[in-house]
């Protein structure tokens, strides 16, 4: 065991923080093993062998989008082939299929649609809640709340709050991508900088909402874009205590317009899913969303610090438009059956982790 583990092992033992240069040091070491071994202690130290999951179903709203991320597959322009905008009532269909299937969460966002009104979004929640007030509604990344400012002419608290009071329960954690604006001209010029989706979220923060944290990782970016985000993150959860889980999010090449792109191998998934817990000391929960990961490596994941599996998600588009060969759905007893055989606990939870069934 070289020093750099073993410096680590004792910062973690004394609940030190690891730093820039030790996050750095992890994604040029080649020894998984040892760093998932890190990564499993700090996770069993915050949450046992217990694994969570939830009932969901997401509902992509709309595909339309002003922007044009290169790393995306999902999102068409205005009158282009492909694309599409659900009707309310098409979303009320989707969340009674999703209430049928006894889901207690409906992750919803879309992209930024050239011309629908603000209170098309209001109505969107309301009809949800009006399907059933117990769905928690998880719905709008940083980039679509600040596009929702620009639409209504509000400010970013003015729009939360609206939002709040026809049914926003929390956010998702999208559109971060990698913080740090040198990738961001490069991968995704027309949206938001990192800056701006820092600002946002500690606003949405401070205006009492919880949200999650993501890294789009394995495109143009090095690893020191990597430790960049992660520090970003830590920062702002320093100041605020607002995001509950982190998810890194495997890049799908097929369909998008990174040069060279080759997708992320399963060795990168497990080793950034691995720093991602041993650096971020301040957040109870890494995520290994098996959409982008495929369900092998999720499950491996339980081995490198990763104590939740998002959920049974019910019609995923945006990966699966970039090749994502993953299942569109998985079924609780699927997701109980992978924790269980991973020699965990699964337990369901909502979506601001309250446990709902220990298995
Ligand atoms: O913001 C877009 C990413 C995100 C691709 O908070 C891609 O619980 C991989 O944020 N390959 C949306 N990723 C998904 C997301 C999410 C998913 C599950 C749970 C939660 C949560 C959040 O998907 C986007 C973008 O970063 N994305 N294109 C792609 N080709
Ligand atoms: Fe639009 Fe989001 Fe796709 Fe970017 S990632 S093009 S903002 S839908």
């Amino acid at each position: 065991m070289n020093n750099l583990f073993e410096t680590l092992k004792d910062k973690i033992r004394n609940n030190q923080r690891v730093s820039d240069a030790d996050a750095l040091a992890l994604f040029e070491s080649n020894d998984l093993l040892a760093i998932g071994e890190l990564a499993a202690e700090v996770n069993r130290r915050k949450n046992s062998d217990r694994v969570f999951f939830n009932v969901n179903r997401h509902i992509n709203y709309t595909n339309l989008c002003v922007n044009q991320c290169i790393f995306c597959a999902f999102s068409k322009e205005d009158g282009e082939e492909g694309g599409y905008t659900l009707a309310l009532e098409d979303i009320r269909e989707k969340a009674q299929e999703a209430v049928a299937a006894g889901a207690t969460e409906i992750h919803s966002v879309g992209g930024l649609h050239p011309s629908l009104p603000f209170d098309f979004y209001l109505d969107m929640l309301r009809t949800i809640k009006e399907v059933s007030s117990k769905l928690h509604i998880k719905a709008f990344t940083a980039v679509e709340i600040d596009y929702f400012s620009q639409l209504s002419r509000m400010s970013v608290s003015e729009v939360v709050e609206a939002l709040k009071a026809a049914g926003l329960g929390s956010m998702p954690g999208g559109g971060a991508e990698i913080l740090g604006q040198e990738v961001r001209d490069k991968i995704c010029p027309e949206k938001i900088s990192g800056k701006r989706w820092l600002e946002v979220i500690e606003e949405v923060h401070n205006a009492g909402l919880k949200s999650n944290a993501t890294m789009l990782f394995g495109h143009l970016e090095e690893y020191s874009d990597r430790v960049e985000h992660l520090r970003l993150i830590r920062e702002l959860q320093d100041r605020t205590h607002g995001f509950q889980s982190f998810i890194p999010l495997a890049f799908q090449p097929d369909n998008t317009r990174v040069p060279g792109a080759k997708g992320v191998g399963g060795v990168d998934a497990l080793k950034t899913l691995a720093i991602s817990r041993i650096y971020l000391d301040n957040f109870q929960h890494v995520k290994a969303y098996w959409v982008m990961l495929g369900l092998k490596i999720a499950q491996t994941a339980l081995c490198f610090g990763v104590n939740d599996l998002d959920g049974t998600v019910i019609e995923e588009q945006i990966g699966h438009d970039a090749g994502a060969d993953s299942p569109q759905v998985i079924s609780q007893d699927r997701i109980i059956d992978l924790i269980r055989k991973a020699g965990r606990t699964p337990v369901e939870r909502d979506t601001l982790y309250n446990e709902l069934k220990v298995y």
